[in-house]
């Protein structure tokens, strides 16, 4: 097979957060050494460096959203950044940053799918649905609300980025690891029939059936996204993101979780979110992505 592509590209932005320090992910995961172990596993690496967008204003929500005209300013600079490395054959890699970026990555994979005539799954691993609305949402951060927006459910500047709106569907999300949801929010995961599989599910039937359920019916013409919000793990294990929900994914479930991804041989685009280098302890968090990363490329300690 030819060698793949990896293009890292910096998004330091906690604009759509509800604590400040995401936006110091980048250099974090970037010092755990993320670009040297994709090398080592056979990858040609390429560091885009960081894009820019405006700073934090830090203000409250005004009419349910904060930072409204900030997210969409990063979003539209993430969609166009992966558009260019999917046009060129690269595996976009996203190094956040808040969630909220998420809004620009896939609404970029989805036109890219669409124009190829590839189908899309998207694996959404976090503690949370981010299925939010200015309405639903108790909080008016814009990172509980990048599926809605992709969904079409959201503000015109967000839901418009993109060539069309709304960007996708929610068929075609799978949400593994979801133990925080909102009353409003889940109220909109159930009338939208999002595919959740939450942590009560991954408790009663183990993490590898999850994945065999989340997984299933990907083919050749599927382009696999990944948005892992770094969240999704157990806080223990995970201390550097803003907010930890405790219950989460151990380190072997989390281990498996990547490797079963691997397997598929579909990954084609990943945004790693909500790092938060301020709350963590000497980049344990980084470096813990960093290693599941390498399993969702492939490294395994598999002896069979
Ligand atoms: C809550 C809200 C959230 C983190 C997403 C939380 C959202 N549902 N928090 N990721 N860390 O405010 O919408
Ligand atoms: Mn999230
Ligand atoms: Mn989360
Ligand atoms: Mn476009």
């Amino acid at each position: 097979m030819t060698q793949q592509t990896v293009s890292l590209i910096g998004v330091p932005t906690d604009i759509g957060a509800g604590h400040r320090g995401a936006s110091m992910g980048p250099e974090a995961l970037r010092v755990a050494g993320l670009g040297e172990r994709l090398v080592a596993r056979g990858l040609k690496v390429v560091d885009r460096g960081n894009l820019q967008g405006p700073l934090n204003p830090w203000l409250p929500p005004d009419n349910g959203y904060r930072h409204l005209d900030e997210v969409a300013t990063w979003n539209m600079a993430v969609h166009t950044a992966v558009r260019q490395e999917l046009q060129a054959g690269r595996i976009p890699v996203m190094l956040g940053g808040d969630h909220c970026l998420a809004i620009g990555s896939i609404s970029a994979v989805a036109d890219y799918c669409r124009d190829q005539g590839k189908k899309l799954r998207v694996l959404w691993l976090d503690a949370h649905a981010d299925f939010n609305t200015s309405n639903a949402t108790p909080s008016g951060n814009i990172h509980g609300m990048p599926v809605a927006c992709l969904c079409g459910n959201g503000p015109a500047e967000l839901v418009g980025i993109g060539n069309h709106t709304p960007s996708t569907t929610p068929d075609v999300f799978r949400q593994i690891g979801i133990r925080s949801v909102d009353d409003g929010e889940k109220k909109l995961v159930r009338e939208y029939g999002m595919k959740v599989f939450d942590m009560r599910h991954i408790d009663e039937v183990g993490m590898k059936r999850t994945m065999e359920e989340a997984l299933a019916g990907l083919d050749e013409d599927t382009h696999l996204h990944v948005s892992f919000d770094v969240d999704f793990l157990d806080p223990p294990i995970a201390p550097g993101v803003g907010t930890t929900v405790s219950g989460g994914p151990t380190y072997r479930e989390a281990q498996l979780c990547m490797e079963m991804i691997a397997d598929t041989g579909r990954l084609a685009s990943l945004d790693i979110v909500e790092l938060n280098p301020a709350y963590d302890v000497h980049n344990q968090t980084g470096e813990l992505a960093v290693e599941l990363v390498e399993s969702l490329f492939g490294k395994s300690t598999l002896i069979r």
